[in-house]
């Protein structure tokens, strides 16, 4: 039966109905499912399949564009509901996506699973400008600054926020995440971030390291 509302999932994020996302996800909640199962056995799977078809060219842009409606109505239903976990540690982690990049799928679902393990958590949005983190991480204290980007292209801005916080000698008093699709550990080396995830899990694995670090 799970079986079968992972592959509805998919399909409704493959065919772009919003109406079918929206049912998919309130019948697995009904159901009792894991919210977060639901949503990486489900529905990302169903946005990466779109994704692969759109870069081979056998689905365009509009389409694209149904499909990440389809995914933001059931990725709002399963983030208000992802169970909150033992708070175990503290810490104020600012996240956003990157300047020029509008992805803001994934860091949501982040947003979301990291103020259900506890954390203070400030999302300042998508398109972000390197200037603007810095000013928001000191506004907002934060301990971790964690920045997201699907694009290629825009992956120059974590390393331009990298020696952004540098210059202005600020470097040391944060620490770093950096995520989305085209990221990798190799990439968090190259640039000095101090900790790279692949999924919402791991970087809640990844940032209750660098707290403990932090101290
Ligand atoms: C949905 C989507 C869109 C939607 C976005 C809607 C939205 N509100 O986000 C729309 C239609 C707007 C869009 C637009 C475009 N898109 Co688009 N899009 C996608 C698609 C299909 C899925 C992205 C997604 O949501 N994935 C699901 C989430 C859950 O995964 P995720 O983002 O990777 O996040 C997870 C992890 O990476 C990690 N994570 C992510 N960030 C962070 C941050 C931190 C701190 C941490 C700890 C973890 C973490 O945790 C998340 C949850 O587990 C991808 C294909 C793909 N498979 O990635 C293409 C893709 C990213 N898009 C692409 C392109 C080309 C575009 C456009 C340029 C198209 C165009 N011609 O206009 C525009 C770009 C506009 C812009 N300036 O940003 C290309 C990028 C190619 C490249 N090499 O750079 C891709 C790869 C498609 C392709 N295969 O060609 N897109």
């Amino acid at each position: 039966m799970t079986e079968t509302l992972f592959e509805d999932a998919l399909e409704a994020i493959v065919k772009g109905d919003a109406e079918k996302a929206t049912e998919v996800a309130k019948r697995g909640l009904d159901e009792g499912i894991d919210p977060l199962e639901l949503m990486e056995k489900g529905f990302v799977p169903g946005i990466n399949k779109v994704g692969d078809l759109f870069e081979s060219g056998r689905l365009f842009l509009p389409a694209l564009i149904y499909s990440s409606m389809a995914m933001e109505k059931a990725t709002a239903i399963i983030n208000a509901v992802i169970p909150s976990e033992q708070k175990t540690i503290s810490g104020k982690v600012l996240i956003g996506t990157v300047e020029g990049d509008v992805h803001d799928i994934g860091k949501t679902i982040v947003v979301a699973l990291f103020k259900a393990n506890g954390f203070d958590v400030l999302d300042i949005g998508r398109d972000v400008s390197v200037s603007r983190f810095i000013e928001e991480a000191e506004k907002f204290g934060a301990d971790i600054i964690g920045s997201s980007t699907l694009l290629t292209t825009t992956m120059a801005v974590q390393k331009e926020l990298e020696e952004e916080l540098k210059k202005s000698g600020l470097r040391d008093k944060y620490k770093t995440v950096i995520g989305g699709a085209p990221v990798t550990q190799r990439w968090a080396d190259r640039i000095g971030a101090d900790a790279y995830a692949q999924d919402a899990s791991d970087g809640v694995r990844k940032v209750k390291e660098l707290l403990l670090d932090k101290g």
